[in-house]
């Protein structure tokens, strides 16, 4: 196999993006900087974000299918384009091939769905309480978009935001994370090119992205000009992003850390189940915000459960993403392994049982997932650890399971593996789990576009991708019609004159 910067070279000629630049590219492979690409100055941020909101001038008039015609070009594109860009998805952030495919394949079926979206920007009508009255609800476009997203989809929960906006009437301004520049450089050039072929009605500075540090994610965050800054990352992240967006009552929609359980009950599907925990909890090394990281199983199967999920982890093929053989990649970074080695040393501290974990002498941070199990749920528990880690707690009582899913401070996703009906839909109800996803007989993690993403709690509360998340982007207005010859005034007050 090459090296990964002999291929990002030939990715970066095939996408037409320079390697000349001040801030390096660093393939998590072998941890090896691959190229440098320019650092946008925060002059030309503001240029960027100033330029955007004229674009919104203009945007705003374009009729939404025409709009929709637009993210109907991009998704073509990435279709022709999908194999090279999931490689250079593998290559900058570390996801085996499999699901840097299946990553790229997230951003053309949300712009299959914007499409569709476009001609359903439905507003309502309501019965006026006054004759001769009629009220209505609109959308109407917002204005600019700022997008912060994470380096585990680098490029996907991007395009959940940006193909929306667009319809929507929205000019975007993106700001990637900073481990992964290049793939987000290369889907810019993409969506420059659906620009170009769409034509003049798509106003300049309607599309730009701003590479560099969380300097310019804040300074996203405090622009007046940005009417919605959409972020993708650590709670800590969402704190600060969040505050200074409501400072100046900007609207944000945020979608933050996760720490999402699994319960396996006596009734479960054990193989089905094992399956999906497997893959919920060391699938992208444990870096997505849906990774599995509690298992809750009941005491009659825990210790047989247990056992088969550690075999699973300490024969897991481990190593270089591009391999299709591949199912675990590397961490992202050094720090990502720092952070899980504090987390399984304070674990180890507070009495878990830990089993795996250990670095494997390679190049780049490749790790054998770990399965700790605690006597309590508390201290490394209630934290998210973006890496391989699952905690294992047992139950007695479906409630006490319950109750333990439900105990921490993240809200994001979770699932039951039963094929009992009265824990399903105890499950799924509103004193079952008080995540925003609550799945039932599949893992946390692997959610599809057409429902809503987000959750409760410490994720953020934020609602992105399918079913109704496009109204996040577009101001609601609603209009009275008075079409009688009289002015009744609501709840029948009286003013003659
Ligand atoms: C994320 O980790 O930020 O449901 C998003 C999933 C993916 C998206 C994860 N479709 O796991």
């Amino acid at each position: 196999m090459k090296s990964p910067a002999e291929d990002i070279e030939t990715l970066a000629k095939l996408f037409g993006l320079s390697l000349d630049g001040n801030l390096p590219v660093v393939s998590p492979i072998d941890g090896r900087s691959a190229g440098l690409v320019v650092e946008t100055t925060h002059e030309d941020a503001t240029a960027k974000i100033e330029l955007a909101n004229s674009a919104f001038l203009h945007w705003r008039k374009v009729p939404a299918p025409r709009r929709g015609e637009l993210v109907r070009l991009f998704g073509q594109l990435l279709r022709e384009h999908k194999e090279p860009l999931a490689q250079l998805v593998t290559l900058e952030c570390g996801k085996p091939i499999s699901e840097g495919l299946g990553e790229v394949q997230e951003m053309i079926d949300i712009c299959d769905f914007a499409v569709g979206l476009s001609r359903q920007l439905y507003g309502l009508t309501i019965a006026s309480e006054r004759p001769g009255h009629r009220m209505m609800e609109s959308w109407h476009p917002l204005g600019v978009v700022g997008i912060i997203s994470a380096f585990n989809f680098p490029v996907a929960v991007w395009a959940w935001n940006a193909t929306l906006a667009l319809v929507c009437g929205d000019p975007i301004v993106w700001k990637p994370s900073e481990k992964t520049p290049l793939v987000s450089l290369a889907v810019q050039a993409i969506l420059a090119m659906a620009i170009e072929d769409f034509g003049k009605e798509a106003p300049e500075g309607l599309s730009s992205i701003l590479i560099g540090g969380a300097d310019l994610g804040q300074l996203l965050a405090d622009h007046p000009a940005v009417s919605l800054v959409s972020a993708t990352g650590s709670t800590a992240m969402g704190r600060s992003v969040g505050v200074r967006v409501a400072q100046r009552f900007g609207r944000s929609l945020l979608e933050l850390g996760g720490n999402n359980a699994s319960i396996v009950t006596p009734s479960a599907d054990l193989d089905l189940a094992l399956r999906a925990c497997a893959f919920g909890f060391m699938g992208t090394a444990g870096q997505r915000c849906t990774s599995l990281r509690r298992l809750i199983v009941h005491e009659s199967l825990h210790d047989d459960f247990v056992t088969r999920l550690r075999a699973a982890a300490a024969s897991i093929r481990i190593g270089d993403p591009r391999d299709p053989a591949t199912l675990v990649g590397p961490l992202v970074d050094e720090a990502a392994f720092e952070a899980m080695a504090a987390t399984l040393s304070t674990a180890r501290a507070a009495g878990g049982k830990v089993t795996g974990g250990e670095r494997i002498e390679q190049e780049g941070v490749y790790v054998r997932p770990a399965i700790i199990e605690m006597p309590h749920q508390s201290g490394p528990a209630l934290i998210e650890t973006f890496a391989p880690i699952l905690y294992v707690f047992r139950y007695a009582e479906f409630e006490d399971a319950i109750a333990l899913l439900n105990g921490v401070p993240q809200g994001l996703s979770s699932s039951v593996f039963t094929n009992d009906m009265r824990e399903a839909e105890f499950f799924t109800s509103a004193t079952g789990s008080d995540c925003g996803i609550a799945n039932v007989n599949i893992g946390t993690s692997g959610a599809e576009i057409g429902g809503a993403f987000g959750g409760e709690k410490e994720t953020g509360g934020g609602r992105e991708s399918g079913s109704d998340s496009w109204r996040a982007y577009m101001r609601r207005q609603t209009s009275t019609i008075n079409y009688s010859r009289d002015l009744p005034l609501a709840q029948g007050v009286r003013f003659e004159l």
